[in-house]
């Protein structure tokens, strides 16, 4: 194609990008609290993209804050080589620029909240199709083809996690249709495709969605989802607290909490009772509370930027909450009983933890550190810091953790470097790594075994068999055998596979409950089908549909993402070792003796 014919169609496909003129070739990235489009473009959708925009070298990109929290603007992915990269900033509210002058593929991030994406193409005007170029480079260092199966998988991924139209509809009797940019481009080896015709034939397209399914054995009590997506009439902000009964499948309840603006609500724990519902607004800076049987607010405590995780403490009953935003190292905040006021904040030695867990005599608390690649132990019987590992490259991006049921080792998983980190807790001696991706070849895409990639969520059953994760990259639920400390199963996740929290069996057991941000599903995984304590057996028993029913009590109305959006997960009972024990007496009435007691 001759270059004025290519010059008219790219101003025609990208009207506003008048090229030449200096003053326009510039892209602004409006960063909110989304659902969606969390980078979204000011000038409008490109392609039907709303986090994508096109330049050609030379670009300006600008990241402004719109946001209720900070968030950091940091190349997640860019062409090998490339100029000005990698570009990051301190967590900030703020707005920041880079200028991309090498062209190629661009994917901006934040490290606080990394599914906020954006991307950017800068096209060399005088090739055929918009350059991704040869190679691009993660943050965490692998470079590979723009042609490879792991640089077209990572494509999809922005595609799907950054469009609402793109996630699946369970409660549609639709196939499953994901829209991409219809565009030619030019990738690895100088060849010109077209961008969905090859997403389409890697991964398919239009398919069927597999089917709900009611587990043939009940759980016991309900399972909280937050449903961070789900829009409702009476706020702005994002984001609703669902209640599913574990015995009938039901959703009961959604809480929205409409006059307080409750803004993306992330992650759940409870109190001793199992009376209050403790909520973090991630894309703010609140912990909320409100009563499990009402949904009646009790009250909204400031508590820092990014408020993530929320776990009690078992031998006191306070509240520690992780600042995934903080800037400093006094990164943990501890609440009293009942979250009746912030009692201090504690230096953990670095800033931004994420996914905290705490042990089961509450002696412990360990802390991902997203920002530094590196794992706090912190002793709360000496009160300081015992070690802080590293748990892979700087870039690492540690988001979560999982501990044994006796505190003895924990697992970190390392987000951008897909890896599991095995630590012992007592000396903070790295026992092992353990790869998600080594049964994955990241050129052709050939699996070959149990595979994970950006694992998320990742606690460690009450009786300590199994290590149940969450895979946002490959969409799977993988299993790890604690005993061997190898990965032992993978099991398919609906689209956007992010949360894990185990709770009760009827009779005897534990589900793993699993939520996907980019479904409205809460999947069910019996870990353990015939009881002889190892999980290679573990297999999805379940998919409940996670919309609101006529019976539903509500305080607001679902207007868009109708139980999208599936983050940190909250099974009633709490019946991890430590927490299980302090339960209420007609709560432990439901349980076996064994999961009274869970390792004895
Ligand atoms: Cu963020």
């Amino acid at each position: 194609m001759r270059m004025i014919e290519y010059v008219l169609i790219l101003v025609f496909v990208f009207p506003g990008l008048a090229l030449g003129d200096k003053g326009s070739n510039r892209t602004v990235f409006e960063l909110n609290d989304g659902p969606g489009r969390w980078f979204r473009n000011a000038a409008g959708p490109v392609a039907g993209a709303g986090s994508l925009g096109v330049g050609t070298p030379g670009v300006e990109v600008r990241f402004k804050g719109e946001s209720n929290t900070v968030h950091t603007m940091t190349s997640l992915l860019y062409p090998a080589g490339a100029a000005n990269m990698p570009f990051d900033t301190d967590p900030q509210k703020g707005s920041a620029e880079v200028e991309l002058t090498t062209p190629g593929l661009y994917v901006f991030f934040c490290q606080i909240h990394p599914y906020m994406l954006g991307a950017v193409v800068v096209d060399d005007p005088t090739t055929e199709g918009l350059d991704l170029g040869e190679n691009i480079t993660l943050i965490n260092g692998i470079t590979v083809p723009t042609s490879s199966d792991l640089a077209t998988r990572l494509l999809r991924g922005f595609f799907i996690l950054t469009e609402p139209a793109n996630w699946q509809n369970f409660a549609s009797t639709e196939p499953w249709h994901v829209s991409y940019p219809n565009v030619n481009v030019r990738i690895a080896g100088g060849a010109v495709v077209n961008l969905p015709q090859v997403l389409n034939a890697r991964y398919g397209n239009d398919t069927e969605l597999p089917a709900l399914l009611t587990p043939s054995r009940e759980g016991v009590g309900e399972v909280w989802v937050d449903t961070q997506f789900e829009t409702t009439a009476d706020k702005e902000k994002p984001g609703t607290a669902t209640a599913v009964d574990a015995t009938t499948w039901e959703v009961t309840r959604k809480v929205s909490l409409p006059h307080i603006e409750m803004n993306n609500p992330h992650n759940m724990w409870t109190d001793r009772d199992q009376n209050l519902i403790y909520v973090t607004e991630w894309f703010d800076s609140k912990l909320t509370l409100f009563e499990r049987e009402t949904g009646q607010l009790i009250d909204r405590i400031t508590v820092g930027e990014a408020p993530a995780h929320v776990m009690t403490r078992v031998d006191t009953d306070q509240l520690h909450v992780s600042l995934n935003g903080s800037d400093d190292q006094e990164s943990v905040v501890e609440l009293a009983p009942l979250a009746n006021g912030v009692e201090r904040e504690i230096d953990i030695g670095r800033p931004g933890p994420h996914a905290h867990w705490m042990g089961h005599d509450g002696m412990t608390m360990v802390t991902p550190n997203v920002f530094t690649g590196d794992s706090t132990i912190y002793d709360f019987w000496r009160d300081e810091v015992l070690e802080i590992v590293p748990t892979g490259t700087l870039e690492a991006h540690p988001i979560a953790t999982g501990m044994m049921p006796d505190s003895s080792k924990y697992y970190v998983a390392n987000f951008l470097d897909s890896t599991f980190t095995l630590i012992e807790t007592q000396t903070g001696e790295v026992l092992k790594t353990i790869n998600l991706l080594q049964n994955y070849n990241p050129l052709t895409g050939e699996i070959t075994g149990p595979v994970g990639g950006l694992p998320i969520q990742t606690p460690v059953s009450p009786d300590g068999i199994a290590m149940v994760t969450a895979n946002i990259l490959t969409d799977t639920i993988t299993i790890v055998d604690t005993r061997k400390d190898e990965l032992v199963a993978s099991l398919p996740c609906d689209a956007g596979c992010h949360g894990v929290q185990f709770g009760a069996k009827k009779g005897g057991g534990y589900y793993a409950y699993i939520s996907s941000q980019a479904a409205n599903t809460l999947q069910v995984v019996d870990i353990d089908p015939n009881g002889d304590e190892d999980p290679s057996d573990a297999k999805v028993v379940g998919r409940i549909l996670l919309t609101a029913t006529p019976e539903t009590a509500m305080d607001d109305t679902i207007t868009a993402n109708p139980g999208m959006g599936g983050q940190g997960l909250l099974p009633i009972p709490v019946v991890y070792n430590g927490w299980v024990q302090n339960l209420p007496q007609p709560w432990k009435e439901q349980l076996t003796p064994k999961q009274r007691d869970p390792l004895h």
